[in-house]
């Protein structure tokens, strides 16, 4: 029953639909698994070496699988490996992947600036000078008379040298309060060189070399700072410098934001370098008047997952959905083009966009699928590939079969672009007031909801439940990433929703005409929280863990969040996840994350799988955290 999968009520008549055209979408393919992997679940699973694979008995595993002849009987691997290792070695190496993920994205953006300050990219510029020369004023580069493409280049150097770079200590680290830097540096975890501390994790995690849990743990938390403090935050940085960085839009989203009578391109992905040509070219005269020569009104482009809030935190691109989503779009039978880049696009794409008249276009030489139609994106030529990509959208749309189209009515209006300096503006100029409100009780605290959708829940319902639960309590909820785009899709996003707030959030809502949940970008924007984050624990003379502030990931699936979820705690933040990750075949992990980790860094994880208790959890971390600052 597609009432079971999701409460995205668009997505409820294509997952039907999908049925009646035999198309098999990720929840079939969820069921087809059958029973989950119980050592895979446990963590105590060692596939690093061929010795092996070695798996561990374990008193939660079921009777068949700890007695008779093929029973697993070891509690250490061939090497000598035991539990706590395994657990933490295959948690390390989910860190340094998602990490990896997010710096690498950072890395691309990078290049992308050095290019267009050489004028060798086509089509993009720098948008925001400001942010350019604030950033090179951080980086130490001198500014006074120079030309804003000298500024751009020098940045870039300087940024691409962070990532295997020899100076000791990432340069956004500087951004956190001094006494977390101290912490850190007391620790050993002060990230050095983005890939090095990936790299670093993946030696320490060859058969051989890091065996104790606690010191692998320490490496992950130092290798996710990398990330959140590193290629995230270069990432989110570099972007608003080349692309504008985000103010309040409007917008709408769920599948309803496609189009019946124009060309729908949807671009699907990660990096903003391929999505804001596409923006570009969409609009170009030419192009507008093929499709129209074709038959269809327009071009409708509209985005989904993280490209899509990358597209709508700058330019308002309707959101067509989040993670779940992506194949139901192709579902509809009305679009002509899925462009993807890279990060979170299922394979599954190309077997879906066979049953439509759908074009499935790979661009990145990291991203290729089976079944796609690989068109190579680089940004020197940026411009001209993305329209390429959108002609051939265009000439498509005869082959549509309306017929076979279904767009389910109604999207659903929302409000995004809640940058930090957005944030800043909406509160008059300064975060006082904010401060203010959280000292006088009118808010108790912030929560910032993040991360993916997971077959495992119910789409979107963590997200939506929690935050409801959440704002009703006087809390302010930041998200990004598909939580954001899920409570867009349930009306969380829009000013009015203030309406569900507690009365303290209600009142300071209404009085800045904001919604009581903002959007503040895509998951690598999980750094604009730090940013946020900081410079309250800054304002008020205190450590980020003092603060009444935690996190959460009530859905969430990848190793971006594992990555993500770790260096909040490092960050001195309460975090708690919706699913348990793989790590409860060590009891020790498991103390160490959920307990001990506390008395190190001041965050801790915690699992919950019911939204409200998850909730209650939250709102009971943040009173405590008021109560620390006598509020
Ligand atoms: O980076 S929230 S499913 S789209 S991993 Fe992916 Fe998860 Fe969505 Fe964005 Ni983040």
């Amino acid at each position: 029953m597609a009432s079971e999968k999701t409460i995205d009520k668009t997505a409820k008549p294509l997952i039907d639909k999908a049925k009646r055209d035999e198309v098999e979408l990720v929840w079939d393919r969820f069921e087809k698994q059958g029973d989950k992997c119980n050592f895979g679940e446990l963590g105590i699973c060692c596939k690093n070496c061929t010795m092996g694979p070695c798996r561990l008995t374990h008193p939660s595993l079921p009777i068949y699988l700890r007695v008779g002849p093929h029973a697993a009987k070891a509690n250490k691997g061939v090497c000598g490996a035991g539990y706590d290792t395994l657990v933490a070695r295959n948690l390390s190496r989910a860190i340094a992947a998602g990490a990896a993920a997010h710096s690498d994205h950072g890395r691309d953006i990078a290049h992308t600036l050095l290019l267009t300050a050489e004028n060798k990219a086509s089509g993009y510029e720098i948008k925001d000078e400001g942010k350019l020369k604030a950033l090179a004023a951080e980086f130490g580069i001198e500014t006074t008379g120079k030309d804003k493409n000298v500024i751009a280049k020098e940045l870039a150097l300087a940024v691409l040298d962070e990532f295997g770079m020899v100076k000791g200590a990432l340069q956004f680290v500087e951004r956190a309060p001094e006494v977390r830097q101290k912490l850190w540096k007391d620790l050993g975890i002060i990230p050095r060189g983005v890939d090095r501390e990936i790299v670093e994790m993946m030696h320490r995690t060859h058969i051989g070399v890091d065996n104790d849990y606690a010191n692998l743990i320490l490496h992950g938390l130092r290798t996710s700072l990398s990330d959140g403090w590193g290629g995230s935050m270069i990432a989110t940085e570099l972007s608003d410098v080349l692309f504008g960085t985000p103010k309040p839009v409007t917008s709408r989203v769920n599948l309803g934001v496609l189009n019946e009578k124009e060309v729908n391109i949807v671009v699907h992905g990660h990096e903003p370098i391929l999505s804001e040509m596409l923006a570009e070219a969409v609009n170009d005269p030419e192009l507008v008047e093929l499709a129209k020569m074709e038959g269809a009104t327009g071009i409708n482009l509209c985005g989904m997952c993280c490209t899509a809030n990358e597209l709508l935190m700058r330019r308002g691109i309707p959101v067509a959905g989040n993670f779940l989503d992506q194949e139901l779009a192709v579902v509809t039978g009305a679009v002509e083009a899925m462009v993807v880049d890279v990060q979170c696009i299922m394979p599954s794409l190309g077997d879906v966009a066979k049953c439509y008249h759908t074009l499935f276009i790979s661009t990145s030489p990291k991203a290729k699928f089976p079944s796609a139609e690989h068109i190579e994106f680089d940004d020197e030529n940026g411009f001209d590939i993305a329209k390429g990509i959108v002609k051939r959208a265009i000439l498509n749309f005869k082959n549509r079969n309306p017929g076979r189209v279904l767009i389910p009515p109604d999207p659903v209006d929302m409000m995004a672009g809640f940058s930090a300096e957005a944030i800043i503006a909406a509160l008059g100029g300064s975060l006082t007031p904010l401060i203010d409100a959280i000292k006088e009780g009118k808010i108790r605290g912030i929560a910032a909801l993040v991360g993916c959708n997971n077959p495992k829940v119910v789409q979107d319902k963590n997200h939506v439940e929690m935050t409801k639960a959440l704002i009703k309590n006087d809390i302010l909820v930041v998200e990004t990433g598909c939580s954001a785009i899920a409570c867009a899709k349930a009306g969380l996003l829009l000013p009015d929703a203030a309406d569900m707030a507690g009365e303290g959030l209600k009142s300071l809502c209404k009085s800045l005409g904001i919604p009581p949940v903002l959007h503040m970008g895509s998951c690598v924007d999980i750094s604009r929280i730090l940013v946020v984050v900081a410079s309250i624990a800054d304002e008020l003379g205190v450590d980020i863990s003092d603060l009444p502030v935690a996190a959460a990931a009530p859905e969430w699936m990848s190793e971006k969040a594992v990555s993500i979820g770790t260096y909040a705690v490092a960050s001195g933040i309460f975090t708690l996840l919706g699913l348990p990750p793989a790590i409860m075949g060590s009891s020790n992990v498991v103390d160490l994350l959920t307990a001990g980790a506390e008395d190190i860094v001041g965050g801790k994880f915690a699992v919950e799988t019911d939204p409200i208790k998850a909730a209650e959890m939250i709102i009971e971390v943040i009173d405590d955290k008021r109560k620390g600052l006598g509020l």
